[in-house]
């Protein structure tokens, strides 16, 4: 009995320490305070992009979607005793992390970019954006092009991205609330401009028109945002 005992001690201790060796984001005692996700204050009140994106569907989107993913992700930080210094952290080991917390991580991060890149009245980017745009991609309208067909070709709920991969401006799109930013994401890059194409973001308005949404976002894109970020 006592020999089991102990055969039974070490194996889950080395169990332990494999899965501390594996994991090495599980909270310890030692450890700061876990990482917890928070909502950005929107930047302009729900009616301000109208016509494009209409007052009931911000406000829905703020209150209801982007305030779930928060309590969400911060409850599966909590469940799965995780704990990470950084957003870049948490989704540099997005592969690792539970499904609640990565699509509920994604989702309050996504969203927190994606309302800081739009304002009312956009406009047409300038400067250093607009020669980064035209060097990339030969134009702004063959950019609009090539960014709407990945918004509307991504099949479901997920984004279009814009991004830079190391001095490289990329376009692509992402699945459910994934972004350039997880280890797990094929498109890879620091952000620049994003678009929800999820049918909560536009469904109250255009219903199954994504087409029609996609065209009317141009007009409150905010260029300045996506300057600050290519640095
Ligand atoms: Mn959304």
């Amino acid at each position: 009995m006592k020999s089991m005992s102990r055969r039974k001690f070490v194996k889950s201790s080395l169990q332990a320490t494999a899965a501390a060796v594996a994991v090495p984001f599980l909270a310890n005692a030692a450890a700061t305070p876990a990482l917890q996700f928070a909502q950005v204050a929107l930047p302009y009140p729900y009616a301000a992009l109208e016509p494009s994106i209409d007052a009931m569907t911000m406000e829905i989107h703020y209150t209801k979607h982007h305030a779930a993913y928060v309590k969400n992700v911060n409850d599966a930080i909590t469940a799965d005793k995780i704990s990470f210094e950084s957003e870049k952290d948490f989704f540099a080991n997005a592969s690792k992390l539970s499904l609640k917390a990565k699509n509920n991580g994604g989702g309050v991060w996504n969203h927190n970019f994606f309302w800081e890149v739009m304002k009312p009245g956009g406009g047409a980017p300038a400067g250093k954006v607009a020669e980064a745009i035209n060097g990339a991609f030969g134009s702004f309208d063959k950019f609009k092009e090539e960014f709407s067909k990945a918004a509307l070709g991504r099949f479901g709920s997920g984004w279009a991205w814009l991004v830079n991969d190391g001095g490289k401006l990329k376009i692509g799109s992402t699945p459910n609330q994934d972004n350039p930013l997880m280890d797990s994401s094929e498109l890879k890059g620091t952000p620049l401009l994003a678009l929800d194409v999820w049918e909560h973001a536009y469904y109250l308005k255009y219903q199954n028109k994504r087409n029609e949404y996609i065209a009317n976002w141009w007009n409150v894109v905010n260029w300045d945002a996506v300057a600050k970020r290519l640095g």
